[in-house]
């Protein structure tokens, strides 16, 4: 509102003065004004100047929570740290059609993912000795995962939980203008109510999720065992060769390589972590349905456990054809 007053009257004054000078100085003013018209009209939303949001309530919170106090403010005041207020609308709307899972079970995948576990084949059966997950299942999941490493996401963590805690904050359209008018666009004048609960919601259980795996990245770097600005993962927070979150390291994570600690940018260690994951979840290679309820832990879909276990299932065929006599 201030921003069209303001311009109106710079129009004016820029009239009233046209008719005492000069024709060159009367082109050059208007194409000044028209410069500064153009600054004053709000972009697209998601691409409009973002205001510097107040982290200070979730500082306070981590602090309460336990977290060193020194090693937020540093974390915080380093100039890696910013919000990615693009992170706010990928979490929150509503994904249109497929994943996409259907590109990981075709031939150039299965020959890739085949290729590795020849390659990294002695390396994989020792971690997953005793164990009753096959080495097939893990190379197909870190496969979908992270391309076998090849991808493992370009954001460093912190500016994802740190943004993503931003979504039940008031000052969301501050830092997103348009932010639910986006969210929302697609949807009917008589669906436009139910969207908004819905987003809403989404958007708050995001919040909270993202404060959970938020405080347990400061535990981590409290512990030396993650630097939350070097350490980088996907949009959705995940991160390392098995895609996994925070807390999933802390409950799953395990040592595969012996070392002494959990690193899951190593294959052994991420070996051992999918393993241990379906392993507590039931996985069985011999009982379809456990197997099948296994891998849906991992990720809730039906659409990713058929490419997961269709694909080991095509890994282990490949090799076996391999190997025929
Ligand atoms: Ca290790």
């Amino acid at each position: 509102m201030q921003m069209t007053k303001d311009s109106s009257q710079a129009r004016f004054r820029t009239r009233t003065r046209a008719r005492r000078i000069p024709a060159w100085y009367r082109a050059g003013t208007v194409i000044i004004t028209l410069l500064i018209f153009a600054l004053l009209i709000p972009l697209d939303a998601g691409t409009a100047e973002a205001v510097t949001p107040d982290f200070e309530p979730i500082k306070q919170r981590l602090v309460e929570d336990g977290i060193n106090a020194e090693v937020v403010q540093a974390c915080f005041a380093d100039p890696r740290f910013k919000v990615i207020p693009d992170l706010l609308m990928l979490n929150v709307r509503q994904p249109s059609g497929t994943a996409g899972y259907t590109r990981f079970i075709e031939d150039q995948s299965v020959r890739t993912a085949s290729a590795f576990l020849s390659l990294h084949r002695s390396r994989i059966e020792k971690v997953l000795k005793d164990s009753p997950v096959n080495p097939e299942v893990v190379v197909a999941i870190l496969q979908v995962e992270s391309s076998l490493g090849a991808y493992r996401g370009t954001y460093p963590l912190l500016n994802v939980y740190a943004s993503l805690t931003l979504l039940d904050s008031d000052q969301l359209e501050l830092i997103f203008p348009g932010y639910w008018a986006r969210v929302l666009e697609g949807n009917g004048p008589g669906d436009l109510d139910t969207a908004r609960n819905q987003a809403k919601k989404r958007a708050d259980l995001k919040a909270r999720w993202a404060y959970r795996e938020l405080r347990t990245l400061f535990i981590m770097a409290g512990e030396g065992r993650l630097d939350p600005l070097s350490a980088k993962g996907s949009w959705a927070g995940a991160y390392g060769l098995p895609q996994f979150i925070p807390t999933s390291y802390e409950a799953y994570g395990r040592d595969g390589n012996g070392d002494g600690r959990v690193d899951l940018e190593t294959l052994e260690d991420a070996v051992a972590s999918i393993s241990h994951y379906l392993r507590i979840h039931g996985y069985r290679k011999d009982r379809p349905g456990k197997r099948r309820k296994a891998v849906w832990h991992y990720n809730h879909s039906d659409e990713y456990v058929d490419c997961i276990l269709t694909l080991a299932e095509r890994i282990e065929i490949l090799s076996a054809e391999k190997f025929a006599p």
